[in-house]
């Protein structure tokens, strides 16, 4: 499977084609609209989020409630647009025209693309870089894993995730199971399942929008059910593991990936880093504990995968940081622009999203693309073959 995503930020449609996606795969717009509108929620957004309301147009690659094998458009409509079709219409416009809807950007923002993306693609009004660049984009990555999520379901796959830190503030939560942690989550208006933390985490989140500042956070995506040998040892770009990392790094303002206990296995001597191999009838192999989070070799070793991302704090700052403005090279505060304080709760969804996509695109590489039926029988042999292996 692969898929492209296309669209600006204040543009009419936001769209992703997704390519290989199995037939047979019961598939409903409701089925993406719920992961779209948990991506809208979450304390810290900004004006924005109350103008959206975000559903998807399934528009291709689907018929009664099933999928055909063709690829599968989907689009999500930006409501905004209604208020920027002249500013970001395709039509050409007089510089009059130009001048007078003033929303040409010359002062880069520190910590976005504004100014890189200004110098490599030669645009002088850096809103030609920031309405893709922009993490709207991340709404219709959301509605492909929830494709993906609908694949990995069919295989008995979940994947959860959940906020662990925002600001500095750090949550110890406690759950028994995925679901208890998926209902905790969902009930939380910072996706965190520690709810004393919750608490401290949204003051922090209102102390940073009354001081005009941003802060940011770290989430954790838990995927169960994933069958042992999934990814390869065999060559670097088939290391599943590494996969998930990348993905993760390719959400907006995510700086950092670990796996298990990650940058604490610097610190730990290795019999206090890897996992004690088991067997039982009823499990087959199993690790004794997970602190390599699902992964050795890169491949699945059925554990759960744990796998958090950090998030920076969102660059646009209501109190700007200096920069320099590229028409007369003057220094100035950045350019402002309405943003969101804290969008660490809608990024783990987003987090979610893009590892359900990659464990679903690994699962259709090994185990047959063409039907869910067969997906699912081959799936289920492997971890026949595992548990008597
Ligand atoms: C964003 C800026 C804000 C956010 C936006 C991401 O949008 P606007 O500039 O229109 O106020 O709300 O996030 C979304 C629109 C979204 O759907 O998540 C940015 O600059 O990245």
């Amino acid at each position: 499977m692969r898929y492209l995503t296309a669209g600006e930020s204040h543009g009419p449609v936001l769209t992703a084609i997704i390519e290989g996606v199995p037939a047979g795969l019961p598939l409903l717009d409701s089925d993406i609209n719920e992961d779209l509108a948990r991506r809208q929620k979450g304390y810290g957004r900004g004006r924005r989020m109350q103008i959206e309301k975000d559903r998807v147009n399934l528009l291709s690659g689907v018929r009664h409630g099933y999928t055909l094998g063709s690829p599968v458009t989907l689009s999500v409509e930006n409501k905004d647009w209604t208020h920027w079709t002249k500013i970001m219409g395709a039509e050409p416009v007089t510089e009059q025209e130009e001048k007078e809807m003033k929303r040409q950007i010359t002062r880069p923002r520190p910590g976005h693309a504004d100014l890189n993306g200004a110098i490599k693609y030669g645009h002088r009004d850096m809103r030609n870089v920031l309405e893709r660049s922009s993490a709207r984009e991340t709404t219709v990555r959301v509605a492909v894993g929830a494709v993906a999520r609908k694949i990995l379901a069919e295989c008995g796959i979940t994947v959860t995730a959940h906020v662990l830190e925002i600001g500095g503030v750090k949550a110890s939560p406690s759950y028994s199971s995925a679901r208890e942690l998926q209902k905790l989550t969902e009930d939380s208006p910072v996706r965190c399942a520690d709810e004393e933390a919750a608490v401290k985490m949204m003051k922090a989140i209102d102390d940073a929008k009354e001081q005009g500042d941003s802060i940011g956070g770290i989430v954790e995506v838990i995927v169960e059910g994933m069958p042992p040998g999934v990814g390869s040892y065999v060559h670097y770009d088939r290391k599943l593991d590494a996969k998930m990392a990348a993905a993760m790094l390719s959400i907006n303002a995510f700086k950092g990936v670990e796996f298990g206990i990650g940058f604490e296995a610097a610190s730990r001597p290795g019999s206090q880093v890897h996992d004690e191999i088991a067997w039982d009838q009823e499990k087959g192999y199993y690790r004794k504990t997970n602190r390599l989070g699902g992964f050795e070799g890169g491949m699945t070793t059925g554990m759960p995968i744990v796998v958090r991302g950090v998030m920076k704090p969102i660059p646009t700052l209501y109190k700007p940081l200096m920069s320099v403005d590229v028409e007369t090279k003057e220094p100035f505060s950045a350019s402002i622009e309405r943003s969101d304080s804290c969008a660490v709760p809608a990024a783990s969804v987003v987090a979610e999203a893009v590892i359900a996509w990659e464990a679903a695109k690994a699962i259709t590489e090994q185990f047959g693309a063409d039907r869910i039926g067969l997906i699912q029988e081959n799936v289920r042999k492997m971890r026949e073959h595992a548990r008597e292996f």
